[in-house]
């Protein structure tokens, strides 16, 4: 078999899974939402990473389905907390959307009917997009960013520091939150440079009326020293790893 053709059948029969990574406020430690990240364990192949098969997705066109079973799947997973709740729950969920999905699938009707079925309002959701967006197909990702903006749903610039940002593109479309890189955070302590690119991050951010999230804190070190730097959210091992849904309802349930 092909790595691709296992991938369509894990699809079809819903073997994909989400995990869900706690977002922090830096500032006051309250449990902000939640990144969905897809998970395969596969019965032969045993776990395969979403480094391995979105690119795989990507290029034979089975990111459609898997983006849009992943729309649903956040959306349904909001709306299941809600009801074990009582009422809505005060937190976003963040879904990566692959560039490739932007260009082939209509993503504005994905997420209206996401939302629609589960009964979840627009706000609730956070679109993350890549920088390589911006440069594929600039009057696509206008017309999509607007879409989202009229259905309130955020849009986030993630690994935002490693692509090819244009600046002039970043300031006119509707971007509310910058997700500062991982490789800025996790050598910055004791690194002057890469505080610097944060502080400079943060910087335009705050220039173009954004937020800022920092990836990959693995220490409370870096934490504190992004707070300082006025980053207003972050992510990382040293909050949690991504959890399964019942354990990230119980991590803010037990926060909050
Ligand atoms: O969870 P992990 O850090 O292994 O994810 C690796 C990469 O796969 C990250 O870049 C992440 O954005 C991407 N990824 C994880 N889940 C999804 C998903 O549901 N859709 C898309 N498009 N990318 C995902
Ligand atoms: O590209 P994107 O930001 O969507 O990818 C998120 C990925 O980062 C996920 O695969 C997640 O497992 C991983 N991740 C999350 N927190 C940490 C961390 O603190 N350290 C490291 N090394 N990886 C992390
Ligand atoms: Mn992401
Ligand atoms: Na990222």
């Amino acid at each position: 078999f092909t790595l691709e053709n296992r991938l369509r059948e894990a699809i079809d029969c819903g073997q994909l899974t989400m995990v869900f990574q706690p977002l922090i406020n830096l500032q006051t430690g309250a449990v902000k939402g939640f990144e969905a990240l897809a998970r395969w364990n596969d019965p032969v192949l045993g776990q395969v990473s979403p480094a391995e098969f979105i690119p795989v997705a990507e290029e034979s066109g089975l990111i459609v389905p898997l983006g849009r079973w992943a729309l649903c799947e956040c959306a349904q997973t909001l709306a299941d907390w809600d009801r074990r709740f009582g009422e809505p729950l005060p937190l976003t969920m963040n879904v990566n959307l692959s560039p490739v999905q932007m260009v082939r699938d209509n993503v504005p009707r994905a997420v209206e009917e996401a939302l629609r079925y589960a009964g979840i309002d627009g706000s609730r959701l956070t679109i993350e997009l890549t920088e390589s967006a911006l440069i594929s197909d600039p009057d696509k990702t206008r017309q999509l960013l607007a879409a989202l903006q009229a259905m309130n749903v955020t849009v986030a610039m993630d690994d935002f520091g490693t692509g090819f940002s244009n600046l002039a593109s970043l300031q006119s479309l509707p971007i509310d939150l910058l997700k500062i890189d991982r490789s800025f955070v996790t050598d910055m302590i004791g690194d002057e440079d890469k505080v610097a690119i944060i502080r400079a991050i943060v910087s335009l951010a705050g220039a173009l009326g954004m937020q800022t999230t920092a990836e990959g804190i693995e220490k409370r070190e870096m934490a504190d020293a992004l707070a300082a730097l006025g980053c207003h959210y972050g992510q990382g091992y040293f909050f949690a790893r991504p959890l399964p849904p019942v354990e990230a309802y119980r991590y803010w349930v037990d926060r909050s």
